[in-house]
Protein backbone atom coordinates (compact mmCIF):
# COMPACT_ATOMS: atom_id res chain seq x y z
CA UNK A 1 0.00 0.00 0.00
CA UNK A 2 1.28 3.40 -0.55
CA UNK A 3 1.44 5.01 2.62
CA UNK A 4 4.01 6.91 4.28
CA UNK A 5 4.24 4.90 7.26
CA UNK A 6 4.52 2.05 6.08
CA UNK A 7 8.22 2.86 6.61
CA UNK A 8 8.28 4.09 10.09
CA UNK A 9 10.42 1.94 12.10
CA UNK A 10 8.62 0.97 15.56
CA UNK A 11 10.76 2.75 17.89
CA UNK A 12 11.70 1.74 21.24
CA UNK A 13 8.46 0.61 23.25
CA UNK A 14 9.85 1.55 26.92
CA UNK A 15 6.83 0.19 28.47
CA UNK A 16 3.29 -2.52 27.71
CA UNK A 17 0.52 -2.75 29.85
CA UNK A 18 -2.70 -4.65 29.05
CA UNK A 19 -6.18 -2.84 30.67
CA UNK A 20 -8.95 -4.35 30.41
CA UNK A 21 -12.11 -2.30 31.09
CA UNK A 22 -15.97 -2.59 31.12
CA UNK A 23 -18.02 0.43 30.62
CA UNK A 24 -21.91 -0.20 31.33
CA UNK A 25 -23.76 0.60 28.69
CA UNK A 26 -26.90 3.39 28.70
CA UNK A 27 -29.26 0.92 27.36
CA UNK A 28 -28.53 -3.00 26.37
CA UNK A 29 -27.77 -3.46 22.82
CA UNK A 30 -29.21 -6.83 21.85
CA UNK A 31 -28.84 -8.15 18.03
CA UNK A 32 -30.04 -11.60 16.78
CA UNK A 33 -27.11 -13.18 18.38
CA UNK A 34 -26.35 -11.89 21.18
CA UNK A 35 -27.49 -9.32 24.08
CA UNK A 36 -24.45 -6.81 25.39
CA UNK A 37 -25.47 -4.75 28.59
CA UNK A 38 -21.87 -3.61 29.09
CA UNK A 39 -18.81 -2.69 26.90
CA UNK A 40 -15.58 -5.00 27.59
CA UNK A 41 -12.65 -3.95 26.16
CA UNK A 42 -8.90 -5.32 25.93
CA UNK A 43 -7.04 -1.78 25.82
CA UNK A 44 -2.77 -2.17 25.15
CA UNK A 45 -0.96 1.21 26.57
CA UNK A 46 2.43 1.58 24.71
CA UNK A 47 4.72 4.21 26.06
CA UNK A 48 7.72 5.51 23.41
CA UNK A 49 10.17 8.29 24.36
CA UNK A 50 7.48 10.37 26.57
CA UNK A 51 4.54 9.54 24.18
CA UNK A 52 1.56 6.97 24.72
CA UNK A 53 -0.08 5.14 21.79
CA UNK A 54 -3.50 3.79 22.68
CA UNK A 55 -5.14 0.10 20.84
CA UNK A 56 -8.42 -0.82 21.53
CA UNK A 57 -9.26 -4.51 20.64
CA UNK A 58 -12.77 -5.10 19.17
CA UNK A 59 -13.50 -8.86 20.59
CA UNK A 60 -15.90 -9.38 23.17
CA UNK A 61 -15.75 -11.57 26.29
CA UNK A 62 -17.77 -14.12 23.92
CA UNK A 63 -17.77 -15.44 20.65
CA UNK A 64 -20.97 -14.61 19.47
CA UNK A 65 -20.10 -11.84 17.03
CA UNK A 66 -16.27 -13.88 16.48
CA UNK A 67 -14.56 -16.39 17.08
CA UNK A 68 -12.07 -14.29 18.74
CA UNK A 69 -12.78 -12.88 22.23
CA UNK A 70 -11.00 -10.95 24.70
CA UNK A 71 -8.84 -13.81 26.33
CA UNK A 72 -7.86 -15.05 22.69
CA UNK A 73 -6.69 -11.75 22.15
CA UNK A 74 -4.94 -11.50 25.28
CA UNK A 75 -2.95 -14.71 24.45
CA UNK A 76 -2.15 -14.14 20.88
CA UNK A 77 -0.67 -9.95 21.95
CA UNK A 78 1.14 -11.60 24.71
CA UNK A 79 2.47 -14.79 23.11
CA UNK A 80 3.12 -14.20 19.56
CA UNK A 81 2.69 -10.52 18.55
CA UNK A 82 4.36 -8.13 20.78
CA UNK A 83 7.15 -10.94 20.99
CA UNK A 84 7.66 -9.52 17.47
CA UNK A 85 8.04 -5.99 17.63
CA UNK A 86 11.72 -4.88 17.66
CA UNK A 87 12.82 -1.42 17.71
CA UNK A 88 14.38 -1.05 13.93
CA UNK A 89 10.96 -3.08 12.61
CA UNK A 90 9.42 -0.80 10.10
CA UNK A 91 5.91 -1.12 10.52
CA UNK A 92 5.61 -3.15 6.54
CA UNK A 93 7.86 -5.41 8.56
CA UNK A 94 5.58 -5.77 11.14
CA UNK A 95 2.98 -6.39 9.22
CA UNK A 96 4.70 -8.75 7.43
CA UNK A 97 5.98 -10.53 10.58
CA UNK A 98 2.20 -10.71 12.28
CA UNK A 99 1.28 -12.68 8.82
CA UNK A 100 2.39 -15.76 10.08
CA UNK A 101 0.26 -15.84 12.76
CA UNK A 102 -3.28 -17.00 11.04
CA UNK A 103 -6.30 -15.40 11.53
CA UNK A 104 -6.39 -13.15 15.12
CA UNK A 105 -7.08 -10.06 13.02
CA UNK A 106 -9.00 -8.48 16.11
CA UNK A 107 -5.33 -8.93 18.29
CA UNK A 108 -3.10 -8.05 15.71
CA UNK A 109 -5.87 -4.64 15.11
CA UNK A 110 -5.33 -4.05 18.26
CA UNK A 111 -1.31 -3.79 18.23
CA UNK A 112 -1.25 -2.02 15.06
CA UNK A 113 -3.25 0.50 16.22
CA UNK A 114 -1.57 1.52 19.17
CA UNK A 115 1.77 1.05 16.64
CA UNK A 116 0.38 3.70 14.64
CA UNK A 117 -1.12 6.31 17.35
CA UNK A 118 2.50 6.29 18.85
CA UNK A 119 3.84 6.97 15.06
CA UNK A 120 1.22 9.69 14.29
CA UNK A 121 1.72 11.72 17.72
CA UNK A 122 6.00 11.04 17.34
CA UNK A 123 5.27 13.22 13.85
CA UNK A 124 2.74 15.56 15.75
CA UNK A 125 0.31 14.87 12.67
CA UNK A 126 -3.62 13.60 13.61
CA UNK A 127 -3.78 10.14 12.03
CA UNK A 128 -6.30 10.78 9.03
CA UNK A 129 -3.12 12.66 7.90
CA UNK A 130 -0.65 10.10 8.47
CA UNK A 131 -3.06 7.95 6.17
CA UNK A 132 -2.58 10.99 3.66
CA UNK A 133 -6.11 12.23 4.16
CA UNK A 134 -7.27 15.63 4.35
CA UNK A 135 -9.33 16.49 6.93
CA UNK A 136 -13.22 15.78 6.24
CA UNK A 137 -16.93 16.16 8.53
CA UNK A 138 -18.18 12.50 8.64
CA UNK A 139 -21.39 11.30 8.25
CA UNK A 140 -23.20 9.91 11.14
CA UNK A 141 -24.98 6.86 11.54
CA UNK A 142 -26.97 5.08 14.52
CA UNK A 143 -27.46 1.06 15.24
CA UNK A 144 -30.31 0.52 16.68
CA UNK A 145 -30.55 -2.72 18.55
CA UNK A 146 -33.47 -5.57 19.05
CA UNK A 147 -36.34 -3.82 20.98
CA UNK A 148 -38.80 -5.11 23.66
CA UNK A 149 -41.77 -3.73 21.10
CA UNK A 150 -42.40 -2.42 18.02
CA UNK A 151 -43.51 0.73 20.22
CA UNK A 152 -40.28 1.09 21.61
CA UNK A 153 -38.60 0.70 18.35
CA UNK A 154 -40.67 3.74 16.54
CA UNK A 155 -39.90 5.79 19.52
CA UNK A 156 -36.13 4.96 19.15
CA UNK A 157 -36.54 5.60 15.58
CA UNK A 158 -37.73 8.30 16.12
CA UNK A 159 -35.33 9.95 18.10
CA UNK A 160 -32.19 9.20 15.90
CA UNK A 161 -34.39 10.71 13.16
CA UNK A 162 -34.79 13.85 15.47
CA UNK A 163 -31.44 14.46 16.30
CA UNK A 164 -30.86 14.46 12.24
CA UNK A 165 -28.55 11.32 11.90
CA UNK A 166 -27.77 10.64 8.28
CA UNK A 167 -28.81 6.90 8.15
CA UNK A 168 -31.00 4.37 10.35
CA UNK A 169 -29.94 0.69 10.76
CA UNK A 170 -31.99 -1.14 13.12
CA UNK A 171 -31.71 -4.72 13.90
CA UNK A 172 -33.63 -7.75 12.68
CA UNK A 173 -33.97 -11.96 13.33
CA UNK A 174 -36.09 -14.57 11.97
CA UNK A 175 -39.70 -13.49 13.63
CA UNK A 176 -38.58 -10.24 14.45
CA UNK A 177 -37.91 -8.29 10.89
CA UNK A 178 -40.95 -7.76 7.96
CA UNK A 179 -43.39 -6.17 10.71
CA UNK A 180 -40.54 -3.99 12.17
CA UNK A 181 -39.38 -2.89 8.60
CA UNK A 182 -43.06 -1.74 7.62
CA UNK A 183 -43.92 -0.15 10.66
CA UNK A 184 -40.26 2.04 10.30
CA UNK A 185 -41.10 2.61 7.16
CA UNK A 186 -44.73 3.38 7.31
CA UNK A 187 -43.82 5.95 10.15
CA UNK A 188 -40.43 7.07 8.14
CA UNK A 189 -40.70 7.35 4.51
CA UNK A 190 -37.88 9.07 3.27
CA UNK A 191 -35.46 7.83 5.94
CA UNK A 192 -32.16 6.01 4.66
CA UNK A 193 -32.74 2.99 6.52
CA UNK A 194 -31.07 -0.72 6.82
CA UNK A 195 -31.07 -3.49 8.38
CA UNK A 196 -28.69 -5.97 10.07
CA UNK A 197 -29.84 -9.50 11.00
CA UNK A 198 -26.23 -10.90 12.06
CA UNK A 199 -26.12 -13.90 10.07
CA UNK A 200 -29.76 -15.23 11.67
CA UNK A 201 -31.09 -16.31 8.13
CA UNK A 202 -30.47 -19.69 5.69
CA UNK A 203 -30.57 -18.99 2.09
CA UNK A 204 -33.80 -21.15 2.38
CA UNK A 205 -35.13 -17.98 3.37
CA UNK A 206 -34.54 -16.05 0.67
CA UNK A 207 -38.27 -15.85 -0.25
CA UNK A 208 -39.00 -14.60 2.79
CA UNK A 209 -35.92 -12.10 2.69
CA UNK A 210 -37.20 -10.93 -1.19
CA UNK A 211 -40.02 -9.25 0.87
CA UNK A 212 -37.66 -6.44 2.04
CA UNK A 213 -37.74 -5.67 -1.67
CA UNK A 214 -40.56 -3.55 -1.22
CA UNK A 215 -39.09 -1.28 1.59
CA UNK A 216 -36.55 0.80 -0.39
CA UNK A 217 -34.04 -0.46 2.24
CA UNK A 218 -29.93 1.18 1.85
CA UNK A 219 -29.10 -2.48 2.29
CA UNK A 220 -29.32 -5.58 4.18
CA UNK A 221 -26.48 -6.49 6.32
CA UNK A 222 -24.91 -10.10 6.94
CA UNK A 223 -28.30 -12.00 6.25
CA UNK A 224 -26.48 -15.33 5.86
CA UNK A 225 -24.35 -16.72 8.45
CA UNK A 226 -20.40 -15.24 8.73
CA UNK A 227 -18.63 -18.30 6.96
CA UNK A 228 -21.21 -17.80 4.13
CA UNK A 229 -19.84 -15.93 0.89
CA UNK A 230 -21.13 -18.07 -1.62
CA UNK A 231 -23.92 -18.63 -0.43
CA UNK A 232 -24.09 -14.93 -0.08
CA UNK A 233 -23.76 -14.93 -3.50
CA UNK A 234 -27.01 -16.66 -4.29
CA UNK A 235 -29.04 -14.68 -2.21
CA UNK A 236 -28.20 -11.30 -3.70
CA UNK A 237 -28.97 -13.04 -7.36
CA UNK A 238 -32.72 -13.33 -6.10
CA UNK A 239 -32.77 -10.02 -3.95
CA UNK A 240 -33.30 -6.23 -5.33
CA UNK A 241 -32.01 -4.94 -2.29
CA UNK A 242 -28.33 -4.88 -1.62
CA UNK A 243 -26.34 -6.70 0.20
CA UNK A 244 -23.79 -6.30 2.43
CA UNK A 245 -21.37 -8.17 4.17
CA UNK A 246 -20.25 -7.51 7.93
CA UNK A 247 -19.09 -10.76 9.69
CA UNK A 248 -17.74 -12.73 6.33
CA UNK A 249 -15.53 -10.23 5.69
CA UNK A 250 -12.17 -10.68 7.65
CA UNK A 251 -9.45 -9.44 5.18
CA UNK A 252 -8.74 -7.90 1.48
CA UNK A 253 -8.60 -11.37 0.10
CA UNK A 254 -12.52 -12.47 2.00
CA UNK A 255 -13.38 -9.07 0.34
CA UNK A 256 -11.57 -9.90 -2.75
CA UNK A 257 -13.95 -12.77 -2.84
CA UNK A 258 -16.94 -11.53 -1.94
CA UNK A 259 -17.15 -9.10 -4.87
CA UNK A 260 -15.65 -11.30 -7.74
CA UNK A 261 -18.79 -14.11 -6.47
CA UNK A 262 -21.10 -10.72 -6.61
CA UNK A 263 -22.17 -11.59 -3.01
CA UNK A 264 -22.24 -8.30 -1.84
CA UNK A 265 -23.13 -4.83 -3.31
CA UNK A 266 -21.59 -2.57 -0.48
CA UNK A 267 -18.56 -3.70 2.34
CA UNK A 268 -19.06 -3.23 5.95
CA UNK A 269 -15.00 -2.16 6.87
CA UNK A 270 -14.63 -3.06 10.35
CA UNK A 271 -11.07 -1.90 11.19
CA UNK A 272 -10.92 -3.96 14.09
CA UNK A 273 -11.84 -6.95 12.63
CA UNK A 274 -9.27 -7.22 9.36
CA UNK A 275 -6.30 -6.36 11.26
CA UNK A 276 -6.09 -2.60 11.64
CA UNK A 277 -6.13 0.95 9.48
CA UNK A 278 -3.98 -0.89 6.77
CA UNK A 279 -5.91 -3.68 5.86
CA UNK A 280 -8.83 -1.71 6.01
CA UNK A 281 -7.77 0.78 3.91
CA UNK A 282 -6.42 -1.68 0.84
CA UNK A 283 -10.01 -2.91 1.51
CA UNK A 284 -11.25 0.47 0.79
CA UNK A 285 -8.84 0.99 -2.62
CA UNK A 286 -9.84 -1.98 -4.22
CA UNK A 287 -13.85 -1.64 -2.79
CA UNK A 288 -13.11 1.91 -4.97
CA UNK A 289 -11.69 0.53 -7.87
CA UNK A 290 -14.28 -2.42 -8.40
CA UNK A 291 -16.97 0.79 -7.70
CA UNK A 292 -18.51 -0.96 -4.58
CA UNK A 293 -18.98 1.47 -1.46
CA UNK A 294 -18.06 1.05 1.72
CA UNK A 295 -18.62 2.59 5.17
CA UNK A 296 -17.29 2.11 8.67
CA UNK A 297 -19.05 -0.54 11.11
CA UNK A 298 -18.76 0.04 14.83
CA UNK A 299 -18.00 -2.46 17.65
CA UNK A 300 -19.71 -0.41 20.60
CA UNK A 301 -16.11 0.72 20.90
CA UNK A 302 -14.93 2.98 23.60
CA UNK A 303 -13.70 6.39 22.56
CA UNK A 304 -10.58 5.23 21.55
CA UNK A 305 -11.59 2.57 19.27
CA UNK A 306 -14.05 4.86 17.67
CA UNK A 307 -11.49 7.92 17.07
CA UNK A 308 -9.64 4.76 14.74
CA UNK A 309 -12.60 4.60 12.86
CA UNK A 310 -13.07 8.17 12.79
CA UNK A 311 -10.19 8.42 11.17
CA UNK A 312 -10.59 5.51 8.61
CA UNK A 313 -13.52 7.48 7.20
CA UNK A 314 -11.45 10.13 5.75
CA UNK A 315 -10.20 7.44 3.55
CA UNK A 316 -11.50 7.44 -0.26
CA UNK A 317 -14.34 5.08 -1.10
CA UNK A 318 -15.76 6.00 2.44
CA UNK A 319 -19.23 7.09 0.87
CA UNK A 320 -21.91 5.47 2.87
CA UNK A 321 -22.85 6.87 6.72
CA UNK A 322 -21.22 4.27 8.81
CA UNK A 323 -21.89 3.35 12.66
CA UNK A 324 -20.41 6.58 13.87
CA UNK A 325 -23.17 8.02 16.39
CA UNK A 326 -22.60 10.21 19.54
CA UNK A 327 -20.94 8.69 22.68
CA UNK A 328 -23.88 9.83 25.25
CA UNK A 329 -26.08 6.85 23.00
CA UNK A 330 -23.49 4.05 24.58
CA UNK A 331 -21.90 5.68 27.60
CA UNK A 332 -22.69 7.98 30.29
CA UNK A 333 -19.18 8.64 30.68
CA UNK A 334 -16.77 7.58 28.54
CA UNK A 335 -12.37 6.85 28.36
CA UNK A 336 -11.79 9.77 26.76
CA UNK A 337 -12.34 13.17 25.91
CA UNK A 338 -13.86 14.86 23.82
CA UNK A 339 -16.64 13.09 23.18
CA UNK A 340 -18.36 12.73 19.77
CA UNK A 341 -21.45 15.44 18.97
CA UNK A 342 -23.36 15.47 16.59
CA UNK A 343 -23.56 18.95 14.63
CA UNK A 344 -27.05 20.48 13.98
CA UNK A 345 -26.34 19.17 10.67
CA UNK A 346 -25.99 15.63 11.58
CA UNK A 347 -22.26 15.73 10.73
CA UNK A 348 -19.46 14.55 13.09
CA UNK A 349 -16.19 16.62 13.44
CA UNK A 350 -12.84 13.71 13.96
CA UNK A 351 -10.62 14.71 16.68
CA UNK A 352 -7.48 17.05 14.99
CA UNK A 353 -4.97 16.69 17.98
CA UNK A 354 -2.05 14.41 17.03
CA UNK A 355 -2.45 10.34 16.86
CA UNK A 356 -5.70 9.48 17.75
CA UNK A 357 -6.57 13.16 19.03
CA UNK A 358 -8.21 12.28 22.21
CA UNK A 359 -7.27 12.24 25.73
CA UNK A 360 -7.59 9.19 28.23
CA UNK A 361 -8.98 10.87 31.08
CA UNK A 362 -6.78 8.65 33.72
CA UNK A 363 -9.44 8.89 36.82
CA UNK A 364 -12.12 7.52 34.71
CA UNK A 365 -10.28 4.73 33.25
CA UNK A 366 -9.06 3.69 36.48
CA UNK A 367 -12.54 3.18 37.77
CA UNK A 368 -13.68 1.34 34.73
CA UNK A 369 -10.53 -0.54 34.79
CA UNK A 370 -11.04 -4.52 35.92
CA UNK A 371 -7.95 -5.81 35.04
CA UNK A 372 -4.03 -4.10 34.30
CA UNK A 373 -0.91 -6.32 34.16
CA UNK A 374 2.29 -4.76 32.73
CA UNK A 375 4.17 -6.50 29.61
CA UNK A 376 7.04 -4.95 28.88
O1 LIG B 1 -23.16 -6.22 13.59
O2 LIG B 1 -22.58 -4.24 13.21
C1 LIG B 1 -22.75 -5.15 14.01
C2 LIG B 1 -22.13 -3.86 17.54
C3 LIG B 1 -21.43 -4.91 18.09
C4 LIG B 1 -21.23 -6.04 17.32
C5 LIG B 1 -21.70 -6.10 16.02
C6 LIG B 1 -22.37 -5.03 15.45
C7 LIG B 1 -22.62 -3.89 16.26
C8 LIG B 1 -23.41 -2.75 15.81
C9 LIG B 1 -23.25 -1.44 16.55
O3 LIG B 1 -24.25 -2.80 14.94
C10 LIG B 1 -22.29 -0.54 15.87
C11 LIG B 1 -21.94 0.70 16.66
O4 LIG B 1 -22.80 1.55 16.86
O5 LIG B 1 -20.77 0.83 17.06
MG1 LIG C 1 -23.23 -5.91 11.46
Amino acid sequence: MDVSFAHEPVGHLERIDEILVRLPFVAPFATSAATWTAKEALLLRMESEGLVGWGECVADPDPYYAPETVVTARHVIREFLLPLLEPTATLAEVARRFARVRGHRMAKATVENALLDLVAKRRGLPLYALLGRPRKRLMSGISIGLQPSLEALLEVVGEAVARGYHRVKIKIKRGQDIELVAAVRTRFPDLPLMVDANGDYQLADADHLARLDAFDLMMIEQPLSYADIYQHSLLQRRLATPLCLDESILSLDDAEAAMALGACRILNIKQGRVGGLEEAVRIAQLAHARGVPVWSGGMDETGIGRAFNMHLQTVEGFTLPGDLSETSRYFREDLVEPPVVLEADGYIEPPTGPGIGVTVVGERLDRYTLHRQRLR
